[in-house]
Order: structure tokens, then sequence, then C-alpha cells
């Protein structure tokens, strides 16, 4: 199918700038210490392409940053993204599935950005979304009462939120932009008023609430349908805090870990995942002693992973 080459490209990204909280950008420095990346070589098999760095950027802040349009460290995250949406972007040009680390969620404008270039480029095929979430992310700057980018991310991407400015998301151009109908979300529990009412206008595949986890998958990739590309962008925020409580958003009520699991499973065997992001693991924030919760948080986050990448039980 797309790809399936056996190589991954592999993006770690220490990037905390598009919400409030400190300790998110040591998110993929903890799955990598945990043997995440070996795993996947000696386990799964993947040629693993990775330039073992955890990036911070810290060279491209910009010496002030004030807020416009009410967003927090807009240049910040705009020359951030902007990278890493070229860094992604040459992995999947060399049909390599991409593996994104973070970081806040934000991160997904350079991910999905670069994805969906290369995957025009090269199958001149549109990409396909299915957002694992607890949140919709699809806040406009104006519809955000945080000003954190973290949550504004999908509406950059389709462009519901529009910037020319080209140091403020401005080098968007369409080759990087996903389509509201290749959009799927599933997991969500806490939505914006604003975001809602962007919801209902665009019909979204999202109210997955009163089906199984199974009903929904089969939903989600009928939905999607086989002949399109596939990237998944799970935010481990996704799952009850039960099982990933250091997250900067916890919400109770969420997926439990092998519903997570299984998403990703089913999104592997689709054979059309091109790119997966699994962000927002904060293992600053840990509600428990001794570092239970940030510890089981790591692990959920490779456990998602090693799943996406075609890890199953038999
Ligand atoms: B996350 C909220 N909708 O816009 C906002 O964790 C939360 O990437 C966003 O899903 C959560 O600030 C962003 C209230
Ligand atoms: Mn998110
Ligand atoms: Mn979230
Ligand atoms: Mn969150």
């Amino acid at each position: 199918k797309f790809v399936a080459n056996g190589e991954l490209g592999v993006v770690a990204v220490g990037f905390s700038g598009g919400q409030g909280k400190a300790g998110v950008d040591i998110g993929p420095a903890a799955m990598i210490e945990s043997g995440l990346l070996t795993k996947l070589k000696e386990d799964l098999g993947y040629e693993v392409h990775h330039d073992d760095t955890v990036h911070s950027y810290k060279e491209l802040t910009p010496e002030s940053d004030p807020p416009f349009r009410g967003m927090k460290n807009p240049k910040t995250v705009s020359a951030v993204t902007r990278k890493i949406s070229e860094q992604v972007y040459e992995h999947a040009k060399e049909g390599r599935t991409v593996l994104t680390l973070g970081g806040d969620h934000s991160i997904a404008i350079g991910t999905i950005s670069g994805t969906a270039k290369a995957i025009r480029e090269r199958l001149n095929r549109e990409l396909a979304v299915i957002w694992v979430d607890a949140h919709t992310d699809i806040n406009t700057p104006e519809g955000s009462d945080s000003g954190n980018v973290h949550g504004m991310p999908v509406s950059f991407l389709t462009g519901l939120a529009k910037e020319e400015r080209e140091d403020v998301f401005g080098w968007l151009k369409s080759e990087h932009m996903l389509s509201l109908k290749k959009l799927v979300y599933i997991g969500l529990r806490d939505v914006d008023r604003f975001e809602k009412q962007v919801l209902r206008d665009h019909k979204f595949i999202a109210n997955n609430r009163r089906h199984g986890i199974g009903k929904v998958m089969e939903m989600a990739l009928g939905y999607i349908g086989t002949d399109t590309p596939i990237h998944l962008s799970f935010d481990v925020d996704a799952l009850d805090p039960m099982w990933a409580p250091s997250t900067g958003t916890p919400v109770r009520g969420g997926l439990t870990l092998r519903e997570g699991d299984f998403i990703a499973e089913c999104v592997h065997e689709s054979g059309s995942m091109v790119a997966m992001d699994l962000v927002e693991v904060n293992p600053c924030l840990d509600p428990g002693v001794d570092n239970i919760g940030s510890d089981e948080t790591v692990r959920a986050g490779c456990s998602l992973v090693r799943c996406g990448l075609g890890e199953s039980l038999l």
C-alpha cells in the first residue's frame, strides 16, 4: 500500500510553548529513555532514522513574542512548528512512516502539514487525520478562551483560522492543509462552546460516545476509506487520568489503555497509516507519590506508539 517499507523516521520534540505548564518538553526524553526506540528496532524490526536529538528549538525563540490575536507565544510556536513541518516532510518524502514524540499538541501544526505536503507530492493524495483526544483543538485565536495554541492546531491546519503574517502561521500554504472532510475525532469529552458550534456547522463524525470502541473504529476507517493515507494524532489525555494522569489538561471519563491501544492497532492494521504523533505526556505533573503517575503515563504513551507501529498480542 502506501508505506510499510520498514523504515521509520523519528522526530523528538521537546517543546512546551503551545501551553503554559512546564514539563511537557521532557515527555519525549522520558519515552526514549524507557527504551521505546530500541523496542521499535529490536522487537518490531524497523530501520529507525533518528538524529539522536530531542529538539528544543531554543535557537528559534524570538527576542520578544507578545500575544497576537490573543495567542500566547505566537512567533515561537509558528517558527517551531514550521521547522517540525520540514523535519517530518523530509522523512515522509522518503516513504518512511513518521513518528513524532511531543511535546504539546501545537506541534501537530508541524507534523500534519509536513505529512500532508509529502503525501500530495509523493502519492498525489489528500491526507486523512484521526485525532484521538479529549479535546477538539479546533479553536480559532478569537474563539479561544485560553490563548494557548495547543487548543488551535486543527483550526490552522484546516484553514478555519487564517493569518497572513508569515511569522505567525502565514507560512502554511495549501499544500500543507487538511480538509475538514478528512478529519475524524475519537475520545472527545471536553469541547469549548465555540468549538461545539464549529462541529455543528461542519457535521463531523465525532459523536462516538454511544458506540463501543470496535464499532467506532469500523465507522472511522469506513468513513476514511481504504485508499487514503492516515495520520494518527494521539493526545495522551484521550486516555482516562487513571491511565495517564501526567498531562496538562486531564479530563475524567476517558478511554481505557486497552481501548487506546486498540485504536492504534486498528489504524496500523488498516495499512494506511503514514504518520503518528504521541503528545502531551508531562512527567512533571504527577498527582501520585514516588512518580507513579508519570511512570504510568510514560508507559501508556510507549504502549500506544508500539501498537500504532504494529505490536500485536499474537
Ligand atoms: B490539548 C481548551 N480547549 O483551548 C483550550 O491538550 C483546552 O492539546 C485545550 O488537547 C487542550 O485551551 C489542548 C480549554
Ligand atoms: Mn490535544
Ligand atoms: Mn487534549
Ligand atoms: Mn492536554
